[in-house]
């Protein structure tokens, strides 16, 4: 105890020269102290300001090897591992990355081959819209109306190669259906993809020839992932972080129940976690398993991520994704009270002045319930008692990529801060 608290003062007095040095010196010195030296408290104080030049030597060394220990953590990329319920947002997250950071991000003919995947988007839309008019027992407003559901029933799930003439005026007829209207009002209770509503607003423009896909379409088309996708980009390094440009590796290795046997996998030498968490799905059940409600999954998930042994060293950074969603569903009159009762109690002990609309009370809401699971103890493991680990959370909407812009200079920075911060440099 004597011996630590006397020590303290040299360590300030060389801070001034060389952080990285005195931390060596303080290691290898100190322990010297610690075996040889506990006798008097002046002469601890005296050996620190004035060392054996053979230590100053290992000192210098031991000081130009951290140097280059640095260097290596600049030139080493910095591996973020995309994690989140299926539709969570996760691979939109990557092609941000690749729209922000990457050069002619979309070739032409890498556009052109997502129109077959646009297509299976407005078929697959246009198709469950139709059904599940059926099945809710809602009315085409015409006869006309509804031959054009039959003719797109006769399709089948499978799209079309190419959107023929008719088959666009059948979807324009039905997508301005006020049956199919209210059907897609009620579409929490059942299985739409999120790219409905951009797609078949838009589906007579992508249908004219030579149309070729923007990043706006890119972005709101969805296919499951499969297999483990990476993006690799790199960041200029903001002047107070000294400058320069840092590699990131981001890794997507897909959300869906059956595929989280690959987190695991993935987890080694990562820097950062980037948690997806989609608050528009608060109304709506999980496609593999029509009983859980997904904004719940997100909950039950990032308390696995959060309490995994795995990652107990790495940086979580949680998105709460799919801003706009829960924004529309809010103004069309939902509430989030409905799946998660707690809601009331959570705004009756709030501070009223801050949450004054109900989008912000229920984002906070949601907050809230993330930070509570941060704050519960350990399961079993003791590896993160009395351990402070600090989560940070942004709101953002995956698909507008000045959003993202913004949102990731916010998280480069936190992760860059975190990296050097671990290695005692700043
Ligand atoms: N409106 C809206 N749609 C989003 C947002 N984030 C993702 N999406 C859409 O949600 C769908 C699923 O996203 P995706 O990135 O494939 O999720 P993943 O399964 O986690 O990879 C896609 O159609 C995206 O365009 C968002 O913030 N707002
Ligand atoms: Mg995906």
């Amino acid at each position: 105890v004597t011996f630590r608290a006397l020590l303290t003062p040299c360590r300030k007095s060389t801070v001034g020269h060389s952080v990285v040095g005195d931390r060596i010196a303080r290691r290898t010195a100190g322990l010297r102290y610690i075996l040889h030296h506990h006798n008097t408290p002046i002469m601890l104080l005296i050996d620190c300001f004035r060392r054996p030049s053979h230590e100053l030597q290992a000192r210098k060394k031991q000081s130009s090897k951290e140097v280059v220990q640095m260097r290596k953590l600049y030139r080493d990329p910095v591996k973020v591992l995309l994690l989140g319920a299926g539709e969570s947002g996760k691979t939109t997250i990557i092609k941000q990355m690749r729209i922000l950071h990457i050069q002619n991000s979309y070739s032409f003919d890498e556009r052109l081959e997502k129109l077959s995947d646009i297509y299976e988007n407005i078929h697959e839309s246009i198709y469950e819209l139709v059904r599940q008019v059926v099945l809710l027992e809602l009315e085409f407003d015409s006869i006309a109306n509804q031959r054009c559901a039959e003719y797109i029933l006769r399709m089948g799930p499978q799209a079309p190669w190419n959107l023929s003439a008719e088959y666009v005026r059948c979807v324009r007829r039905l997508w301005s259906d006020a049956g199919v209207k209210r059907c897609y009002k009620r579409s929490n209770e059942f299985q739409l993809i999120d790219s409905a509503k951009y797609f078949l607003d838009r589906v007579e423009k992508i249908s004219m020839p030579g149309y070729i896909p923007t990043n706006g379409d890119i972005l709101n088309c969805r296919k499951t992932t499969t297999g483990i996708q990476e993006v690799r980009f790199n960041v200029r390094m903001p002047g107070s972080l000294g400058g320069g440009t840092q590699e990131f590796r981001m890794f997507d290795v897909g959300g869906q129940r059956h595929h989280r046997s690959k987190w695991m996998q993935a987890f080694e030498g990562v820097q950062a976690v980037l948690f997806l968490i989609s608050c528009g799905g608060f109304d709506q059940t999980l496609r593999e398993d029509p009983k859980q409600n997904r904004l719940a999954e997100g909950f039950e998930l990032f308390r696995g991520v959060w309490h995994n042994r795995f990652l107990a060293e790495t940086g979580v950074i949680v998105f709460m994704n799919k801003q706009d969603v829960l924004e529309q569903k809010l103004l069309a009159g939902q509430s989030i009270r409905t799946y998660f009762p707690d809601y009331d109690d959570y705004v009756a002990f709030a501070d009223k002045d801050q949450l004054y609309d109900e989008l912000t009370r229920t984002r906070s809401f949601i907050r809230s319930k993330l930070v509570d699971i941060t704050n519960e103890p350990p399961r079993r493991t003791s590896h993160l008692v009395g351990r402070k680990r600090t989560c940070y959370f942004h709101f953002t909407i995956a698909t507008d990529t000045q959003n993202v812009r913004t949102v990731f200079n916010d998280v480069h920075n936190i992760i860059l801060t975190k990296n050097l911060s671990k290695m005692d440099l700043l």
